[in-house]
């Protein structure tokens, strides 16, 4: 490690990760289960859409439908038997903390762009449209179709030149997790990737009441910065679907019930990701579904790049269970960019110097400080102190919705990074979460485009 990642970390890590939160405007989608789960997909919409302004047909889903929290769905239309799916690459104004707006590049005003789902059979029909400043293309990672749509610049395809549209269609004869991407590094760094479900003819056993899906992403951007450094080897934002702990929206669960994650990596690290209480299968990857007989137990699955991995369990331990990568460096932000004048020597640090500095970081962003944990009388004189101390920064407040609804006080003191939970709830408070989503604020423009 650099002498200048490892100042950078210890700086960093004064006042910690558990800084990162999101804004009230954001609400991801899910649905319930008992009756709810085949609600149809139109309630998310918390990502403007561009190009698919046509009222979108109403899906013929077996299956249950994926949800991608944080991350919209993209609508379709029928034209005869194909679907018809709008997609526009652009660049996009990314909030992945509630004081960190990042210039990614993405599809229709989201980065990750839009979950686009089929089913197993479908033909499908994706009308892009190159917005951005330089030639790009599609390319469907996973997918057989002919050599045409495969999206590969120069070898398959002539690139698509700014302003210009290009109209890929085959039938998905796949089930399973694949995804969309730019066929280009750095636009992949970018930020130009998005989940491509094909859901299955004949649905899974068993099957699930929750499936979900959680885009891992990194991304270098130096303080003060907005623009991802894309030739970059190390990274300072680590997020799920385009957000950072605790800004990430909860997966509910309601206790008893089977849940799928679908979790995809295109980035420069391998990410182990770790759930807690419970222990899952591996009932898929990027090809699609694994025979049972090659199921078994585990709680911590290696997302390779560029690989997805599907993990299903019996929610039936209630809690508030974190998944995370476990890569320490990936559990914690950079707080580089709130320290500015204030930053924090770590060498003569004492409890009086780091409380006055963390309220007056809590008095520069929007939300609340929170006391730090207990240290000991004689702390100071310890080799390597302080660690984790001082660096509680709770923002239930700033980063609340319904699915944060019932959660222990500070609780997002303890979340950062590439960072969520599922929350496993018995039916009461699940059904009281459920209960303020549907009453819940609807105004979710402009979340993208503050
Ligand atoms: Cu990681």
């Amino acid at each position: 490690m650099s002498e200048s990642r490892r100042a950078f970390f210890y700086d960093a890590a004064i006042l910690g990760a558990g800084l990162f939160g999101w804004g009230k405007d954001l609400q991801a989608r899910c649905y319930g289960i008992r009756g709810e789960s085949r609600a149809p997909r139109t309630e998310r919409g918390n990502t403007p859409v561009a190009g698919g302004e046509k009222k979108s047909a109403q899906p013929r889903m077996s299956s249950l439908p994926v949800l991608t929290p944080d991350v919209a769905d993209l609508p379709h239309e029928m034209d005869g038997g194909v679907k018809v799916f709008h997609l526009v690459g652009e660049p996009v104004k990314r909030k992945i903390a509630p004081f960190k707006t990042i210039d990614a590049w993405g599809y229709n005003g989201s980065c990750p762009g839009p979950t686009i789902q089929v089913q197993q059979g479908d033909r499908v029909r994706v009308v892009f449209e190159n917005r951005l400043p330089e030639s790009t293309s599609l390319h469907w990672h996973g997918l057989e179709i002919p050599i045409e749509q495969d999206g590969v610049p120069y070898i398959s395809q002539k690139p698509v030149a700014p302003g210009e549209k290009y109209v890929y269609e085959f039938t998905v004869h796949q089930e399973g997790t694949f995804f969309y991407h730019a066929h280009s590094a750095m636009q992949e760094m970018m930020g130009q990737i998005g989940f491509f479900v094909g859901h299955p003819a004949k649905d899974y056993q068993p099957r699930v009441d929750h499936d979900y899906g959680l885009i891992l992403q990194e991304w270098a951007v130096l303080p003060s910065n907005s623009v991802p450094n894309t030739a970059a080897m190390e990274f300072n934002w680590l997020t799920f679907n385009g957000v950072s702990a605790p800004m990430t929206t909860p997966l509910l669960a309601r206790l008893g019930s089977r849940v799928r994650l679908r979790i995809l990596n295109l980035g420069m690290d391998h990410h182990p990701v770790h759930l807690h209480g419970h222990q899952f299968v591996v009932t898929g990857t990027e090809g699609g579904r694994a025979p049972e007989s090659t199921w078994f137990p585990m709680n911590t699955v290696l997302i390779g790049v560029a690989q997805a991995r599907v993990v299903e369990f019996d929610a039936k331990y209630p809690g508030n269970w974190m998944i995370h990568c476990h890569l320490p460096h990936h559990m914690m932000n950079s707080m580089m960019d709130l320290l500015r004048d204030r930053q924090i020597q770590t060498t003569d640090q004492t409890e009086a110097k780091a409380l006055s500095q963390m309220e007056s970081l809590a008095k520069s962003v929007p939300f609340q400080h929170v006391h730090p944990s207990p240290i000991a009388s004689n702390a100071e004189s310890v080799p390597g102190f302080p660690q984790d101390a001082f660096m509680e920064m709770g923002m239930d407040e700033v980063v609340e919705k319904p699915e944060t609804y019932g959660l222990p006080k500070n609780w997002s003191a303890g979340m950062m990074g590439m960072m969520t939970m599922v929350r496993v709830l018995p039916d009461k408070e699940y059904d009281a979460i459920m209960s303020k989503k549907t009453a819940g604020p609807s105004a979710q423009e402009g979340r993208h485009h503050e």
